[in-house]
């Protein structure tokens, strides 16, 4: 068989085209693909719901990939590695009560994890803005981050989820976009993101699970985001309450769904 280009080309446009028609209209869309959105939809997928989510960068793995300082290891407490291992990422003791695993396993086992429990995943499109119907998150505005990096005008499509789940970090961008732009208050002690506090890996960590919840409706957040909305510690390279997070926005959003 001779290779033609444009059918090539026609392959992946064709391909592309269900994929993103598919996506517009779902249960759940994830804001961010690090450790917290990648565990969330992969949940959401493997129960049953219909979930996308949008990453802006061309790799999926968020913070994940640099461990800490670059050295490709992250660290995780006894409850992170029983996710990790449910996932099929090795894990090896460290001390007593930690667990390390090469975060490159992490990234891309929980990345092919999400994508095979059913979740549609897209690189490069960016969130630039929601969609508020009656005083609730309805949907979310999408546009290429080749577009946003450009600083091009170029107007952006639109997609229609029950619930969304900003996942997007330290810089809790979905909650700041509502905030900033709908001059709404947010379910936070100030009525906005309180952002983050200083660094302390007990209390972070803990505190994350408190944090992971709705902060206006029909939006969750999960991850470094919880604690950057609600204001609490950044807790640097351990990363099993992202994991846990994330599954616990899942639980929470598929109660909801029911
Ligand atoms: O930052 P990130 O990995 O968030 P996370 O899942 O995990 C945090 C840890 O990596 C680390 C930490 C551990 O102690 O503190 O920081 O909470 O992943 C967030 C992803 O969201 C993407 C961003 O590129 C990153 O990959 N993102 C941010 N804003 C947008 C976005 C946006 N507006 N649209 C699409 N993607």
């Amino acid at each position: 068989m001779s290779l033609d280009d444009v059918t090539i080309s026609r392959a992946i446009i064709s391909r592309y085209g269900q994929k993103l028609l598919a996506a517009l209209e779902t249960d759940v869309a994830v804001v961010g693909g690090g450790p917290a959105g990648l565990t969330a939809a992969h949940d959401l997928a493997r129960r049953g719901r219909s979930v996308v989510l949008f990453e802006r960068k061309l790799s999926l793995g968020g913070g994940m990939w640099g461990g800490g300082i670059m050295f490709n290891e992250i660290v995780v407490q006894e409850a992170g590695r029983e996710v990790l291992s449910e996932f099929g990422v090795r894990t090896e003791p460290f001390e007593d009560g930690y667990h390390c695993a090469d975060s490159v396993e992490a990234v891309a086992t929980l990345t092919a994890a999400a994508l095979r429990a059913g979740a549609r995943i897209f690189n490069l499109l960016s969130v630039e803005d929601v969609m508020l119907t009656e005083q609730r998150v309805t949907g979310l505005v999408l546009n290429w981050s080749a577009v946003e990096m450009a600083g091009l005008h170029v107007d952006p499509i639109s997609s229609r989820h029950r619930f969304v789940i900003d996942a997007t970090g330290h810089a809790a961008e979905v909650a700041r976009l509502i905030a900033r732009k709908s001059g709404v208050r947010l379910e936070t002690p100030t009525g906005d993101v309180v952002g983050e506090r200083p660094m302390h890996a007990e209390v972070g960590e803990r505190m994350l699970l408190e944090n992971t919840r709705e902060f206006f409706p029909g939006v969750f957040c999960a991850g470094m985001c919880a604690n950057a909305v609600f204001g609490a510690p950044r807790m640097g390279p351990i990363f099993g309450g992202m994991l846990m997070s994330g599954r616990q926005a899942a639980e929470a959003i598929d109660a909801r769904l029911a």
